[in-house]
Order: structure tokens, then C-alpha cells, then sequence
């Protein structure tokens, strides 16, 4: 374990000797040491012991950089450099981030609070930060070639600004960006409210992650840089399910999300169980008057979307990505609808031709999850993840917001499954059947074909499992 953030912690308060009114580079001529991560679990809320006092938040499968203050000025270290960071158990990346992950750590700061953030390149390129969505001087908004020069390979930047704006932002490069977003170089940045905000409510937990994709063959560790929109993995802060952390809540908490979009696609964005409302954004806390309830929002392209709920109802409740193949992970996109077709017999004829051919989405692609069929090393599986009542047969952009009533406050700790209490679970119905009624359209001629139009019935055969042989035309 590399974390040395205690150790930061307890040295920042020691403090430079000498007070001056304003802050000289002499003042800084050391650099707050970086504080680096090498594990890939969530870590508790860093509950600030100096500065001002503020409601943490818990980055998902993620951490929150330590700084020290230096004469009334908040210092921060990122350090931009090669990671590998385990997506999912049993599957490693080589990407690029800072202090050790990607994502990067998440920033926290006060309205109000002067932040200097010291960024050294360790990347074989050049890079910058830009501080998407900040309120600051134009020269620190970090655009290489239009408010700064590159930082090159080896070099250390400062960037200072007071944190005029309190809400939802993050940060990334504006240098190369298509290939440092690719590799993994994002982080995530909370200003809190420095009082009581009448937009801004307080709430007991406060989630956050930032939406990312990659391309990464199968097999393969590093993933492909000139990949515009054909990602194959979908990724909660470059981690992918089974490997996402579940949220865990005690009941009647009052639950923030704050999500960042940094892929090139959308993502409609589910929670099972409750409903919620989209407080925020990058811009800053939405009207009151604005708010509806709902229980998906997307989060566009370079958007940052903040939902708050009450989480009043106990049980294990899916969160996820809304668009089915973002909750895959890596597959070959060109696998034929197979439902329906009954291609078990001629298996062997086909292997005779295609060695390594094998029967597959016959019954849907759900037999996929348990199929324990070989794939390449370092290489997660579509879908997965072992539920108390078996595969969950997701992937990707998925998690588990778990309500528990036992849950202690400040309690990040997985509870484990939920217990159900009895008579509650979906079960099988083992009665007789009736015959389907089905019902007959009385409507559907009001424009009926011209003549023109081919008068040729099409017919398509629907073959029913169990029903051998039935089939049964439209
Ligand atoms: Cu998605």
C-alpha cells in the first residue's frame, strides 16, 4: 500500500513558519508531496481536518486527493502518469491517469477557498488540466496552444484560482485529448457550498463517478486510441461490473449521485425503486421550480448530471446505464440474432469447417454468463457477477444501491444480499394454465394499401420454446 494520505494529512498541519500577506513563489518552493492510490476500492469519505468544515463526498471505486494549506491557500499535487488500474477482478488496463489511478482522485474544496494545484507530467506527452466547468482567470483554464503552453514530459505546472462557483465539475486534458481521454485521464471535482445554500440541500450521502469508455481487445491491456464511437467497454470511473462497487445506504438517507459524462455517447442513466430529481449540474444547482421527478436521466456528452432521493425503500435495487449495451462488457459486435434457431444438430457439420465454432444465443444471450467457455487471459467476461439468486447477466455500467434499515450512519460497508422477507420475491406460478385469450383487432383498416402495393402476405414463423415444432403464422 502506497497510500500516505494520514501521513499527509497529519503533516499539513505542522504549516509553513512564516505568514505573508501574499504568497511568493519563495513560499512555495516546496511541493506538497504527492499522495498516490494503488488500490482500486472505494475509500472512505476524507473528512477535512483542516480548512473549512464540509460534507464529503465518496468517489465510487475511487479516493479523494488530500492537500495541505499553505498560508491560507488549499495545495494539491497530480501528478499525470501510466497507471494500471484493475477494471473488474481478474482483469487489468494499462491506462493513463494521475496519482496512481484512473480516474484520477476526486478534489474537494469550499466556495470561496484559493486552490493551487501543482501538475507534474510523467506521460511520455504533453498534457494540461482543464478545469471543465470553473469560474477562474482565463490563462488557468488550461487549453494548450490558447490560454497556455504545453506541459512537457518531466514538467510542473501550477495552476491557482479561487473556487468562486460551489457544485458538480471535473477535470481532463485539452491537449491530445482523443487519445488522453481514450487512456483514461479524467478526475472529479466537488466545490462545496460555504453555508447553508437555499438550492443546495444537505444530505447524508453523497456519491460521485465519472462515465468513461474503452477499447480494449480481448486479451489485450492497453486500449486502442483512435476508437471514435465503437467503445466495447463501458465503464463507473474506468471500473466495469461485476467490478463496481455497490452504494450502500442506511434507510431513510437522504442520497446524492453526481455523475460525469466523458465518453462520446450518452447515457440514460436508471435506479430501480425510487424516484428522483436532477438538482444540479455542471452549470450549478438547478431551479427549484425545474425539478421533476423521475427515475432515468441522461447525461449527454461533456454533461454532469446531480440527482437527490430519499432512499426509503429497503432492499438491493439495480442502477445502471439504461442502454443494454453499455451493460456488456467486451464481445464481438458481429454475432447474427440466433432466438429461435435451432442449430444444435448441425453443430457437428459446422466444426468440420469452422474449428472453433460453437452453438450459441440459441435461447438468448443469457446462457452467455455461465457458459464457462475459454477467453483470452486479462479478458472479463460479457456478462456476469453472482447474485444471491444466481447470474445477474450484466455488465458494464451497472451497480446495486443497497437500502438497509441496520445500515450505521457514515457506514460505507457492504451489508451483503438483501434478506427478503418472506412471501415478498417474485416465484414461480406451478398451477394450471389457461389458454391466452387473444385479442381481436377491430381497428387497422382505416388506410388500406393502394393497389399499387404488392398484395404478397409476408409471413414470419414465431416458434415458441417448448413448442415443438409449432408454428404458428401472422
Ligand atoms: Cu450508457
Amino acid at each position: 500500500m502506497t497510500n500516505r494520505r494520514n501521513f499527509l494529512l497529519s503533516g499539513a498541519t505542522a504549516g509553513v513558519a512564516v505568514a505573508a500577506a501574499s504568497v511568493s513563489k519563495a513560499a512555495m518552493a516546496a511541493l506538497p508531496e504527492p499522495v498516490l492510490q494503488d488500490s482500486p476500492d472505494t475509500m472512505p469519505p476524507l473528512i477535512p481536518s483542516t480548512g473549512r468544515h464540509y460534507n464529503p463526498v465518496v468517489t465510487l471505486n475511487g479516493w479523494t486527493l488530500p492537500w495541505r494549506m499553505n498560508q491560507g491557500v488549499k495545495e494539491f499535487h497530480l501528478v499525470a502518469e501510466p497507471v494500471v488500474r484493475e477494471m473488474a477482478p481478474g482483469f487489468k488496463a494499462h491506462l493513463w491517469g494521475y496519482n496512481g489511478q484512473s480516474p484520477g482522485p476526486t478534489i474537494e474544496v469550499v466556495e470561496g477557498d484559493r486552490v493551487r494545484v501543482f501538475v507534474t507530467n510523467k506521460l511520455p506527452e504533453r498534457t494540461s488540466i482543464h478545469w471543465h466547468g470553473q469560474r477562474l482567470p482565463n490563462g488557468m483554464d488550461g487549453v494548450v496552444g490558447l490560454t497556455q503552453p504545453a506541459i512537457e514530459p518531466g514538467k510542473t505546472f501550477v495552476y491557482e484560482f479561487v473556487a468562486r462557483r460551489p457544485g458538480t465539475f471535473m477535470y481532463h486534458p485539452h491537449a491530445d485529448e482523443m487519445t488522453q481521454m481514450a487512456m483514461g485521464m479524467m478526475g472529479f471535482w466537488v466545490t462545496h457550498p460555504k453555508a447553508k445554500h437555499p438550492l443546495i440541500d444537505e444530505v447524508d450521502r453523497d456519491f460521485v463517478f465519472l462515465l468513461n469508455a474503452y477499447d480494449i481487445e480481448p486479451g489485450a491491456y492497453t486500449p486502442k486510441i483512435m476508437t471514435m464511437l465503437d467503445f466495447n467497454l463501458w465503464s463507473w470511473n474506468s471500473r466495469i461490473f461485476p467490478g463496481i462497487d455497490s452504494l450502500n445506504v442506511r434507510r431513510g438517507d437522504r442520497v446524492r449521485i453526481r455523475m460525469g459524462n466523458l465518453t462520446m455517447t450518452n447515457h440514460p442513466i436508471h435506479l430501480h425503486g425510487h424516484e428522483f430529481t436532477v438538482t444540479g449540474t455542471d452549470g450549478g444547482p438547478t431551479p427549484r421550480s425545474t425539478r421533476w421527478w423521475e427515475v432515468t436521466t441522461d447525461v449527454a456528452v461533456g454533461q454532469m448530471r446531480q440527482i437527490d432521493f430519499v432512499a426509503d425503500e429497503e432492499g438491493d435495487w439495480a442502477f445502471h446505464c439504461h442502454k443494454s449495451h453499455h451493460t456488456m462488457n467486451a464481445m464481438g459486435h458481429d454475432v447474427p440474432t440466433m432466438i429461435g434457431v435451432e442449430h444444435r444438430g448441425v453443430v457437428g457439420e459446422i466444426n468440420k469447417l469452422i474449428p472453433d465454432y460453437m452453438v450459441m444465443g440459441e435461447r438468448g444471450m443469457g446462457d452467455m454468463s455461465e457458459m464457462e467457455m475459454p477467453i483470452p487471459d486479462n479478458t472479463a467476461r460479457m456478462m456476469g457477477g453472482e447474485g444471491p439468486f444466481g447470474s445477474v447477466e450484466m455488465g458494464g455500467m451497472f451497480s446495486v444501491l443497497k437500502v438497509r434499515a441496520n445500515q450505521r450512519r457514515g457506514d460505507y460497508s457492504d451489508p451483503g444480499w438483501y434478506r427478503h422477507p418472506p412471501g415478498t420475491n417474485a416465484f414461480e406460478w406451478t398451477g394450471s394454465l389457461p389458454e391466452p385469450a387473444r385479442f381481436a383487432s377491430e381497428g387497422g383498416r382505416s388506410m388500406p394499401p393502394s393497389r399499387k402495393q404488392s398484395p404478397r402476405e409476408i409471413e414470419v414463423q414465431i416458434r415458441k420454446p417448448g413448442a415443438a415444432g409449432g408454428h404458428e403464422g401472422h
